[in-house]
């Protein structure tokens, strides 16, 4: 099987894709997307020529999958790990990743407005350009911002909204991890639940970099330090599931 995937290396979106198909052991190629210039390339080799088009993106010689929970359950169907949707969890484990989704969605409207203030961030945001050059492109990622934010309708006014719907879905999460449990699942045990909601916490304190490289200027743009302290717990429980079972 052909499979090429697009990507953004730094996207919680497409490390939700990476590790399910890292776990299932299904090689690919990858494409690293670039937001706008990359569009039309991307565009071709999926045959898309209209709609919205998101990474991550999988194009296999059956189809084309586009959203990270399409592109798990394919890897589980056609991998060699231990199956991420067990048995009869796949709607529980929709419901986490929808949880999920409304996580990062409320922190893509936080960070890009922090991003949008610090110049540094900009610079980093621009790495697919050469070191000098960043500087003199800044422009670029002003374009950048106001694409995200017309694209996913960012509303810059709805923070502190945004700041709830991370910290309920960190609530639940901690209820689902009461009494011990190790797993969101618990009994059932590792699952495509534990890595949606464990790269949910990428909008609350960024993982080490040796697993999702941001540079310092935009780990600080990713961070919620208030909820990072309000429930270091499940920050530990991330850092846990990743040493257990991503690979570095
Ligand atoms: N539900 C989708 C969301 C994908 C998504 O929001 N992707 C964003 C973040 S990586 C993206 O493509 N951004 C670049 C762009 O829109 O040009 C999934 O899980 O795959």
């Amino acid at each position: 099987m052909n499979l090429t995937l697009f990507k953004l290396g730094y996207s919680p979106w497409s490390e939700r894709a990476l590790w399910a198909l890292d776990h299932h052991g299904l090689a690919r190629r990858e494409r690293e997307y670039t937001p706008i210039f990359g569009e039309p390339g991307m565009r071709l080799k999926a045959r898309r020529f209209k709609g919205r088009v998101t990474v991550p993106l999988l194009v296999s010689d059956d189809g084309v999958y586009q959203d990270s929970l399409e592109i798990a359950r394919y890897a589980d169907a056609h991998g060699s790990g231990s199956p991420l949707f067990p048995g009869l969890a796949g709607e529980v484990i929709a419901t986490w990743n929808a949880r999920s989704e409304e996580m990062l969605g409320a922190g893509r409207a936080r960070l890009t407005s922090r991003i949008a203030q610090s110049k540094a961030a900009k610079k980093d945001s621009l790495k697919f350009l050469p070191g000098p050059l960043r500087g003199a492109m800044l422009p670029l990622a002003n374009i950048g911002i106001a694409y995200i934010t017309r694209k996913y309708k960012l509303d810059p006014t709805a923070q502190e909204a945004d700041l709830a719907t991370i910290r309920q879905g960190l609530i639940e999460l901690r209820g689902a991890l009461a009494d011990g449990r190790r797993n969101v699942l618990g009994e059932v045990g590792f699952s495509y639940a534990d890595i949606t909601m464990a790269v949910s916490l990428q909008v609350v304190e960024p993982v080490a970099e040796r697993y999702i490289e941001l540079g310092p200027a935009l780990r600080e743009c990713w961070r919620e330090p208030s909820l990072s302290q309000e429930f270091s717990d499940l920050v530990e429980w991330r850092d846990e599931i990743y040493a257990k079972h991503r690979r570095q």
